[in-house]
């Protein structure tokens, strides 16, 4: 397969100005005219290629007339043209409905729909499918009036009519320039939770929520994240929004998560709908995050987009960082934080640890699909947030403003955002820059050593090797530290700032009055794995006295990982320790219930597994359950306490109501790990009395785990009521897919055969496979079962959706971190996987990687 090289980007030879495109809609059959002004870029004699992705040319026009001596070259269509500029006209015909990639044109519960990032914009007409190609849109659908009734596209409305024949039209122009993939239309039975946002300078904005009737009522949660997002990016960002409408359709059957068309947001309906009854906490946090994401790529991804896909993080990571400033400012900071950390470890961390590793700015790919990684994303991010800390505040935001400036309406790079951030911030960051071709997760040692009234600490960093990277230079690592006291809790010097650039770094502490407990890469200022010479009791010390409640809960969660190891490697574990400092930390009145919830959840099978060596799944979910259930049982009244503390009266989405129902059920979770004899009973009391998804699934969830002749009756009541919920039932999937039970692998197969499961919808897709191959335990059945089920399900998705199949493979790639036997019945999978006839590129590449 084709490889594509950073190093080979050339300016497109051709620019296109202008397009007007002439949508003839039918599910079935749908014709498409595109009239592109195109424009000769520079001296050259080259023909114009448009891309073209299972594509035929019905008819070709240049300047008006039959286009002479075009041909295909392979999917594209090449038109040799003399002069400097001309108008181009071609004509085809595409099946939405037979469209089972979800990309282009495609029909989803009775709607039509369009995704064109990356290339899908190729599937729907002949164009420089190319990001640095920006065209001002001007497009006319007309469709059946009754089943169409709603026809929107990107920009301003301009005109609609009737066509006759029980047929209507409308039109709609974007002024402002954009890329391809930006692209957006949407024919659909739909009505609008609408709202008006007043900007900073006094517009209007006519803001609309499209769904189908039913779900109407779902639609305000979204609606108030919409403007509380507009406001804080003039507030903090001074960005303001640019068009006179601001739509968003929710649709069934999503690639992802949704996507920032210009004026036209398209989105996974999970983002969109909620209401108590179905959605949890976490999807209404997650509802308000998508939606600022979104449209703060107005500005960073839109106005400005990128040059080429290799620059993809450059819209990405900074949008992810600013829709994380942005939920922080909504509640807690602290727990805001703690919960993106544990995201990056959930995924990016084995991610740059594994085959597929590659840098936030990679150098090649084959699917340029497969790098909408957690690595672009969230490492991205975290290269933004580190520059923001380097620069400060107000120098951030001058840089950024910079930015949006110098690069309104054109397509940038990473470079060009760095060199912002060197300009407004008056630093250099040359060696910074290794942040964006450097995969890997840095590993930072941090040995503190007393010598009398001086303390000397000694940093040392060295970057892991990844493919294609076997030597690594030493990057700059922002550590915020801080030195407490061991005997009185004093901090003993102000938080510092330490830049860490080479390889090796000492420091010294002088006129210390007692022994020194280190604080180090507070609020986790750099994405780094931090082994540090703290003893069981500095850990204790820091989880109940730090002053930086990030750090607090790092020190509780080092305190378990290092109990956790332990015992795995010994086979017995030492509880006490962690036992006490559960006990502080839930006794401590001054916590927020929501970060408490957070300090005393255990660390996850897999992140335990990615500790060590060689990862033993038993042995670590025996080791983990064995804590759990200590923990449970010597703090039961604890448990119960904080389990009563936390009940409310009637439902309410507030930062303190959510806390209380997070810790309620991490509470109901120990209670359960004890063996009371009441647990499911009290389970089932919660589930059966819930008003809310958040305390309903909780209880299931507990249920599910458990042997207890409540759990059926909560499986088969909590289907019968969401039946007809999609979105519900993927949670009834997922939880199952997630048990902790011995027979999770069977029940995992069986539920695939289930009337309701299906590869054809994503989330449906992603509630069983994708949950499933993260049950460490179950998942690595040393039997292969799971290895096998999982191939078996992808093989068969990539045949209607390779975007969304190849998404799920990674979990099969980390065979080299396990036992020989595992390792082999792995890799059998993913080579059985890359001989399946007719397999997706997507596949190939994923699969073929993860073997190396
Ligand atoms: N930009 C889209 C992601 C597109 C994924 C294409 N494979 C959504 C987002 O990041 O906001
Ligand atoms: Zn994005």
């Amino acid at each position: 397969p084709h490889v594509t090289r950073r190093e080979d980007y050339r300016a497109p030879d051709w620019t296109v100005p202008e397009i007007a495109l002439d949508f003839d809609l039918d599910p079935v059959a749908t014709r498409v005219r595109a009239t592109l002004l195109v424009e000769r870029s520079g001296a050259h004699d080259r023909p114009l290629v448009l891309n073209g992705d299972g594509l035929a040319a019905e008819s070709v026009k240049v300047d008006g007339a039959e286009a002479e001596g075009w041909r295909m070259d392979g999917p594209d269509l090449v038109i040799p043209l003399a002069g400097d500029a001309h108008e181009i006209e071609t004509v085809v015909t595409i099946a939405p409905e037979r469209n089972t990639q979800l990309q282009g044109l495609y029909a989803s519960s009775g709607m039509l729909c369009t995704q064109c990032e990356a290339e899908g914009f190729r599937r729907i007409t002949f164009f420089p499918d190319r990001p640095d190609v920006l065209s001002k849109y001007k497009v006319r659908m007309a469709a059946d009036k009754a089943r169409f009734p709603v026809l929107l596209a990107n920009g301003d409305p301009i005109a609609q009519g009737d066509a006759g024949d029980g047929r209507h039209w409308a039109e709609w122009h974007d002024p402002f320039p954009k890329p391809s993939y930006l692209f957006a239309l949407v024919a659909g039975d739909l009505v609008a939770n609408r709202g008006v946002f007043t900007t900073m300078r006094g517009r209007k904005v006519d803001l609309g929520i499209w769904v189908r009737a039913g779900d109407l009522p779902k639609t305000d949660h979204a609606l108030h994240a919409l403007k509380l997002s507009m406001a804080w990016d003039e507030t903090v960002y001074g960005r303001e929004y640019d068009l006179d409408v601001f739509n968003i359709v929710a649709v069934d059957d999503f690639n992802f998560g949704a996507m920032e068309n210009k004026g036209l947001n398209v989105f996974n309906s999970r983002y969109i709908l909620a209401d108590p009854d179905t959605a949890t906490d976490y999807d209404y946090d997650a509802i308000a995050a998508v939606v600022a994401h979104e449209y703060f790529h107005n500005w960073s991804g839109n106005r400005v987009t990128c040059r080429d896909w290799f620059q993809l993080s450059l819209k990405e990571g900074f949008t992810v960082f600013r829709d994380q400033s942005f939920s922080g400012d909504q509640g807690s900071k602290a727990v805001k934080r703690i919960e993106d950390v544990r995201g990056l470890r959930a995924s990016q961390f084995p991610e740059d640890a594994g085959p597929l590793a590659h840098s936030v700015r990679p150098d090649e790919y084959i699917e340029i699909s497969n790098f909408y990684t957690a690595t672009i994303y969230n490492k991205g991010a975290e290269v933004i947030r580190m520059m923001s800390t380097i620069l400060g505040r107000e120098k951030f935001r001058a840089a950024t403003d910079l930015y949006f400036d110098r690069f309104d309406g054109t397509a940038a790079t990473c470079e060009d955002f760095v060199r912002c951030m060197e300009e407004a911030g008056g630093v250099d960051l040359t060696q910074f820059r290794r942040w964006y071709s450097q995969a890997g997760t840095p590993r930072v040692s941090a040995n503190l050593a007393q010598e009398g009234g001086r303390a000397r600490l000694r940093l040392a960093q060295t970057v892991p090797p990844t493919p294609g990277q076997p030597a690594k230079e030493p990057m700059v690592l922002p550590l915020r530290l801080k030195l407490f006291g061991g005997i009185t809790g004093r901090p003993m010097c102000d938080e510092q700032l330490v830049l860490l650039k080479d390889a090796a770094h000492e420091m010294l502490f002088e006129n210390l009055s007692e022994p020194p407990v280190l604080s180090i890469n507070r609020g986790f200022s750099a994405p780094v794995i931090v082994e540090t010479n703290r003893t069981a009791k500095d850990l204790a010390f820091l989880s109940a006295h730090d002053d930086d409640p990030f750090a607090r809960y790092e020190a509780m969660q080092q305190l378990m990982l290092d109990t956790l190891v332990a015992a795995v490697t010994s086979g017995k574990g030492e509880h006490a320790a962690v036992i006490e400092a559960v006990r502080n930390t839930l006794l401590d009145s001054a916590l927020d219930k929501a970060f408490v919830a957070e300090a005393v959840l255990l660390p996850s099978d897999s992140f335990i597994g990615d500790q060590m060596g060689m990862v033993d799944p038993d042995a670590i979910f025996a080791a983990r359950e064995a804590l759990r259930a200590d923990l449970g049982t010597a703090l039961e009244s604890e448990w119960r306490a904080a389990y009563d503390g936390a009940q409310a009266n009637r439902f309410e989405y507030s930062p303190a109501a959510k806390g209380a129902r997070r810790l309620k059920t991490v509470a109901l979770g120990y209670i359960a790990a004890s063996g009371a004899d009441d647990a499911a009973a009290l389970a089932f009391g919660q589930f059966e009395a819930a008003d809310n998804m958040t305390d309903r699934q909780g209880a299931l969830t507990t249920l599910v785990n458990g042997n207890s002749d409540k759990r059926e009756a909560a499986l088969a009541a909590f289907y019968q009521r969401y039946q007809g919920n999609a979105l519900v039932l993927d949670k009834w999937f997922q939880t199952q897919a997630l048990s902790s039970r011995d027979d999770a692998a069977q029940a995992v197969e069986a539920l695939a055969a289930h009337k309701d499961f299906t590869l054809a919808n994503p989330n449906r897709a992603r509630a069983l496979i994708g949950a499933f191959s993260v049950n460490q335990r179950a998942f690595h059945d040393p039997s292969g079962r799971g290895y096998r089920f999982v191939a078996d399900q992808l093989i068969a998705l990539d045949r209607l959706n390779p975007q969304t199949a190849a998404k799920l493979v990674p979990p099969l790639g980390r065979w080299k971190r396990f036992d020989p036997a595992r390792a082999a019945r792995m890799r059998a999978e993913l080579e059985r996987i890359i001989a399946t006839p007719g397999l997706s590129k997507d596949m190939f590449e994923q699969a073929s990687k993860s073997l190396d």
